[in-house]
């Protein structure tokens, strides 16, 4: 286990402004995360930034528009995460409401590659015949697909987030806040986010010419869940989206299928959090795209009635059950092959770790590769075979600091045999190797990444300082809880302290929870889960220095304040 080195987040003077209107405490941490002013707070949904200024959007929704009225075979296609699932839900309901021929497609990502391929395209003319595809959460990098879509006469409309460097593919309309020259005010949409501005945007044209039209409002919680599982940054326009579709999941006023994960999940709708899209909602329909095809997760967000709905939800919780067992036994494995390589203690931990196993699963090599990361801090592929055998496919995700992207594209501009292709990000990539240039790969890319600033590899989490003696209350753990939606680029709130061990106990072996007392509060309950790892069951316990949230044990109707620790440092 890395051990963290914590860091206070570095506060600007705005908050002076700020605690004007709110207090200082939430002043603080709204300056620290960037807000300079009281507007940017605001979650109405008519501080959503205007539609006007992204590229390609009008020209969208005059084709989408004409393809409804004519009467236009449609056919959306998504792609197999949580974002391209809601993207193509959220399609579906709203052209297909105002009266296109709509249908999907949710292309096997392991068979048939990224983005709309010609093999996709050749596919879609075989089951669907459309007019016009329209791609959702993918698309930005697909110019060999599309010229196969032009060549069969069949029109295209590119919805996207992804970051491109190249000139999008030339088609009838390129819609994607990321492509060049696209002015639109936020960069931080979800495929999901981009869908719904042109969809609202072609619902708003169709009521001023008196056509059948639909208020876009009522999906928001589709669009809040892509937007938290794709790990979207929470800007303030992404905050107001999640926000409001948060809102509409509490009262109720959500998709059945929604109701029926939460269901599932043993989860009350009215007190979820916006953190719970991601940790609840977004992997059980993930599970579908990695363990089996997303279409039962598209489904499980089309279905109209909560009876449609439970059997498919029960089916995502399934294989979400599935995956996580794949997972766990992937992570064991994982966590051999490291013990048993040339590094087997934890602070001789290898630059970057890159290991493969014939037996693993390529639908949950990115979990693991972040699960890893996670826990050494050191950049990580994680690879499976292909399914031909021939290729291994990695999943690459990154620290801060570390750009993995370029680092392997480093590899294969020194070496281009040892990578066939590769893509991605700073922070996450995908690569396929010939399965026997794993070993020369590996040796290459940890030689890369050992070159950088050695700093780099420490862990640190950034926490808010230190609470003062008033704020240990459960009316800040409210107001905290009220203060969000926190999430991916809008930390929750996370406090750091020194504090004596008045008294702790283990649960299960696993879970420490623990009495604590400082100079401010005289007894405070804590406590720490899946700490069994870190920590010797017998070490005695007196002092600590821990990073925490401020919670709200709801145990039979007491509310109670609760420090959730998330890191623990013994002292003594
Ligand atoms: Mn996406």
């Amino acid at each position: 286990m890395s051990s963290y080195q914590l860091i206070a987040r570095p506060c600007p003077p705005v908050a002076a402004q700020l605690s004007e209107h709110i207090s200082p405490l939430l002043a603080r941490l709204y300056a620290a995360r960037g807000v300079e002013s009281v507007e940017q707070l605001s979650l109405k949904l008519n501080r959503l930034i205007p539609a006007h200024h992204m590229k390609g959007l009008d020209c969208a929704v005059n084709l989408l528009d004409q393809a409804i009225d004519q009467q236009t075979r449609i056919l959306i296609v998504g792609d197999f995460d949580a974002d391209g699932a809601t993207s193509t839900a959220l399609m579906m309901l709203t052209l297909g409401q105002m009266g296109a021929q709509v249908d999907y497609l949710v292309p096997d990502r392991f068979k048939y590659g990224y983005g709309l391929t010609p093999e996709i395209v050749a596919l879609a003319i075989e089951q669907y015949q459309p007019q016009l595809i329209v791609t959702v959460d993918n698309g930005i990098s697909s110019h060999a697909g599309v010229v196969a879509a032009h060549a069969a006469a069949i029109q295209v409309i590119i919805t996207d987030h992804h970051l491109t460097t190249k000139t999008p593919p030339e088609c009838a309309a390129v819609v994607n806040p990321n492509q060049p020259d696209c002015n639109f005010g936020s960069k931080a949409l979800a495929g999901v986010g981009v869908a719904f501005y042109v969809l609202a945007a072609l619902a708003t044209q169709r009521k001023q010419q008196g056509k059948t039209s639909i208020n876009l409002t009522q999906y928001l919680d589709i669009v809040a869940i892509g937007t938290v599982a794709d790990v979207a940054q929470l800007d303030a326009n992404n905050r107001i989206l999640v926000a409001a579709g948060v809102a509409r999941i509490r009262q109720g006023a959500c998709r059945p299928g929604i109701l029926a994960l939460l269901e599932i999940a043993g989860r009350e709708a009215y007190k979820i959090s916006p953190q719970d899209l991601g940790f609840v909602i977004g992997p059980r329909i993930n599970a579908a795209g990695r363990m089996e095809n997303m279409r039962i997760g598209i489904d499980c967000l089309l279905a109209n009635t909560f009876e449609e709905a439970l059997p498919l939800a029960q089916k995502l919780d399934e294989l979400n059950r599935e995956r996580r067992r794949v997972e766990a036994q992937m992570k064991q494995e994982a966590l051999d092959l490291l013990a048993h390589s040339a590094y087997n203690t934890l602070t001789d931990i290898p630059p970057a770790i890159v290991l493969f196993e014939p037996s693993w699963h390529q639908g949950v090599i990115g979990i693991v590769a972040g699960r890893l990361k996670e826990q050494f801090h050191r950049p990580t592929i994680v690879f499976a075979p292909s399914e031909d055998g021939l290729f291994i496919k990695g999943s690459a995700r990154s620290i801060v600091g570390v750009h993995i992207r370029d680092a392997i594209e480093r590899v294969a501009e020194q070496s281009p045999e040892l990578v066939s292709h590769f893509g991605g990000h700073a922070m996450a990539a995908g690569l396929t190797l010939p399965r026997q240039q794993f070993d020369a790969f590996t040796a290459a890319f940890q030689q890369i990444i050992a070159a950088h600033d050695p700093d780099l590899f420490a862990a640190k989490l950034m926490t808010d300082g230190e609470l003062q003696s008033h704020e240990f209350s459960l009316d800040t753990a409210r107001d905290l809880a009220q203060a969000g939606p926190w999430g991916q680029g809008f930390a929750a709130p996370l406090f750091e302290g020194h504090f004596d061990v008045l008294e702790y106990r283990w649960l299960k072996d696993q879970h420490l929870r623990l009495k604590l007392k400082n100079l401010q509060h005289p007894a405070l309950e804590a406590i720490a889960f899946n700490m069994a790892g870190q920590l010797a069951l017998d070490q005695p316990i007196r002092k600590v220095h821990v990073a925490y949230q401020l919670d709200i044990n709801d145990y039979q109707g007491r509310q109670r304040l609760q420090l959730m620790i998330q890191h623990l440092e013994i002292l003594s």
